[in-house]
């Protein structure tokens, strides 16, 4: 097996993440890894289960700090990993039909056999192999026990994506963390180790699909698909592969006519059918593996079918056409609205044009085309409804989108951990199927039988050494894959995993940074927008308080507010009539003014300032109020942090404190622009005399 080394990179600085492998406490436990962890057995050549023997020899050597052989002494207790096939040549007995079975394709059985002095890691594919290694190094570096192990663990997720944002010249669309790892200067990265850390990363957490380039592609990603870069995209695709990962690229809709020098990029045309059905023999010549294509199409100025009069089932099935001898899929986005709309008549309404535009197309997809629909209706705010998409198409293969990068929820200076919110928007009932149609079985498939199924999310990484700028934001990646893995995990388990993986055992420690991160989107949500209006950002790059803003709300698009009242009326009797994209309960809770809940009344209605909310408080005094504790309660995050001083490895407490020191002063900006907005507005005094600018 090759072995892994650490070398070059600044191990202080968090670069190692949940990957840290720090050493294991002295106690029973350590006895026990200490007995089985001396040998590993592998007994296959294929390149992921080797990639696997390195990375547990690596973990073992490191957490137990003795060396692991490859071959164990006559009945030495040791660990064995491969394929169920190559097992059973050796140890016969040792996984049941029943085990094998419920592995499935990319699954694992880890089972611990005291007649074989054997604790087994099999898979039915060498990607399993690999994640149950990490597993079962998850489960050492979290202090449990493996003595009695009988795991039986598959994806409840086919598809578990992640979404780069990254330009070919090193810059990254919402991207907080420095610049690209992948590209530099219109450059592929030499950095293979890095490339390689990063695979590790991602696999560890089950990741299994990567799209490599931004969506929004430009004219230097366009040649992606061409003979000029093909190859280092190929490059690229190895890496991956060792780790299990598919490689996908986003591609321009208009490639025919910006790089096949066709006049026309029109989908029913023959010319630019027989274009892509070459271009996808030519990707699968490079990469025989690919994943398919991520499209961006008539979004925000990206070309698509309707400028040839033809809509979006058209436009997909036309690539799918391409890419389905291969086994390529296209994956499809549903974020497509018109940014030019005149809000002043308001009764338009971006947050209905998914549906409207999606809806009437359920079931004119290929089989191999899957939609990727944002989890809300909007633009990842803090606070918004979940999609009325999930659960309206009934017949179309379907991905939920989230977004790991913070680009409206504090860019990564601020902590916000979104793990909670993404359970949330998972256990939302959808009503599809009456009460048991959560739209985490919208999502992994189950509900429709779809076959091609699961969660794509933007990733929040970058060439900074912790990877994700704030050290605190990795627990969001981490968590991504967690769950994409297994929807059922907690947000608190997940929490915990991460800390203890990162940080220590200790369990004072482990109970401060996980207050921290449980707390912290509903701290971030305190200060900023109120009550699910969302946007109140900066134009253009959206950070940091700006009531009128955004750059798409010229005339208060998005709350409305006079000196009378806030929100948007978007009901069905004298709104946009959105709620009623809803079924069943939804639809009548978020209609009424009296049953929609607070936290999202003013996505729904627009109110005076001071209606009553079910919380008794005034909807101005509510703004007053969480403005005012959510400037306490971001303090209280630093002062937290800062009894960890001393009792962490000071390089991770320094860097987090610089950045919740920047959180406590920017919510107080969030606090007076907000607040001084609303009392000039309503002319409503707050009712506690506290001082508003
Ligand atoms: C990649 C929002 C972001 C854009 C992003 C777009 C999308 O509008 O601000 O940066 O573009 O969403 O999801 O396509």
């Amino acid at each position: 097996m090759d072995e892994i080394e650490w070398k070059h990179k600044p191990v202080e600085s968090g670069y190692h993440a949940w990957l840290s492998y720090n050493k294991a406490l002295p106690g029973a436990q350590l006895e026990q890894y200490r007995q089985w962890g001396g040998a590993i057995v592998s007994l296959e050549e294929q390149e992921t289960i080797q990639a696997a023997a390195a990375e547990l020899k690596l973990g073992l050597e490191a957490m137990l700090g003795h060396s692991v052989s490859a071959a164990p002494n006559q009945g030495q207790l040791h660990i064995a990993l491969g394929t169920f096939d190559s097992l059973h040549v050796r140890y016969q007995s040792l996984f049941s039909e029943k085990e094998i079975e419920a592995a499935e394709a990319e699954g694992f059985v880890i089972r611990t056999s005291h007649a074989d002095s054997c604790l087994a890691i099999g898979a039915a594919s060498p990607a399993g192999v690999l994640y149950g290694v990490f597993h079962l190094l998850r489960l050492i570096g979290t202090g449990a026990a493996i003595d009695e192990l009988a795991i039986i663990s598959a994806p409840v997720n086919g598809l578990r994506m992640i979404n780069h944002w990254d330009n070919f010249d090193g810059s990254i669309e919402r991207g907080y963390a420095g610049n690209s790892f992948l590209y530099k200067n219109n450059r592929f990265t030499e950095d293979q180790e890095r490339l390689r850390d990063y695979a590790r990363m991602m696999a560890s957490v089950g990741i299994n699909a990567i799209a490599i380039n931004n969506v929004n592609v430009h004219q230097e990603e366009t040649l992606f698909i061409t003979p000029t870069y093909l190859p280092q995209v190929a490059k690229l695709a190895d890496i991956f592969r060792v780790y299990g990962i598919r490689l996908y690229l986003s591609i321009n809709f208009a490639s025919p006519i910006q790089i096949g020098g066709l006049e026309t990029a029109d989908p029913l045309e023959l010319d630019v059918q027989g274009w892509w059905n070459n271009k996808a023999s030519e990707i699968y010549a490079a990469i025989p593996d690919f994943g398919g294509f991520l499209v961006k199409a008539d979004s925000e100025n990206r070309p698509g079918p309707f400028t040839y009069g033809r809509d979006h089932a058209e436009g997909a099935n036309m690539l799918a056409e391409a890419l389905l001898p291969h086994g390529g899929i296209v994956i499809w986005r549903c974020f497509v609205y018109n940014c030019k709309q005149d809000w002043r008549d308001r009764k338009t309404d971006r947050a209905r044009a998914a549906y409207d535009h999606f809806k009437p197309l359920d079931g004119r997809f290929n089989d191999n085309v899957v939609l990727q629909i944002k989890n809300g209706p909007l633009d990842f705010q803090v606070r918004e409804p979940v999609s009325p998409l999930f659960g309206a198409l009934e017949h179309t293969n379907q991905l939920i989108e989230f977004q790991i990068t913070q680009e409206y929820t504090g860019q990564q200076r601020h902590l916000c951990y979104l793990v909670p919110q993404w359970k949330e928007i998972l256990e939302f009932n959808t009503y599809a199927e009456g009460e048991k149609a959560p739209v985490k079985r919208v999502v992994d498939g189950s509900l429709w039988g779809n076959r091609i199924n699961g969660m794509a999310a933007v990733t929040n990484v970058g060439e900074d050494w912790n990877w994700s700028g704030h050290l605190l934001a990795q627990a969001n990646l981490y968590g991504y894959g967690r769950l994409a893995w297994n929807p059922d995990l907690t947000a608190e388990q997940i929490a915990s995993e991460w800390i203890q993986l990162v940080f220590s055992l200790d369990a004072a420690i482990h109970d401060v940074i996980s207050g921290l991160l449980m707390d912290s989107w509903s701290i971030y949500e305190s200060y900023t927008a109120p009550l699910g209006i969302g946007w109140m950002v900066n134009p253009n790059h959206h950070y940091g308080p700006n009531v009128d803003g955004y750059e798409y709300s010229p005339w208060g698009t998005y709350h409305f507010a006079d000196h009378k009242g806030i929100g948007v009326d978007r009901t069905v009797q004298t709104g946009t009539g959105y709620s009623a994209q809803y079924m069943g309960a939804n639809a009548e809770v978020y209609n009424s003014l009296e049953h929609c809940p607070d936290e999202l009344l003013l996505f729904f209605h627009h109110v005076p300032y001071t209606h009553v909310l079910h919380s008794g408080k005034t909807v101005i005094q509510h703004i007053y109020d969480n403005h005012f504790e959510g400037v306490e309660r971001a303090a209280q995050l630093l002062s937290a942090w800062s009894s960890l001083q001393g009792r962490i490895k000071e390089e991770l407490y320094s860097q987090v404190e610089e950045r919740l020191r920047e959180q406590a002063r920017h919510a107080e900006e969030w606090r007076d622009q907000i607040n001084t907005y609303f009392w000039r507005k309503s002319g409503i005094e707050d009712k506690h005399h506290r001082k508003i600018y």
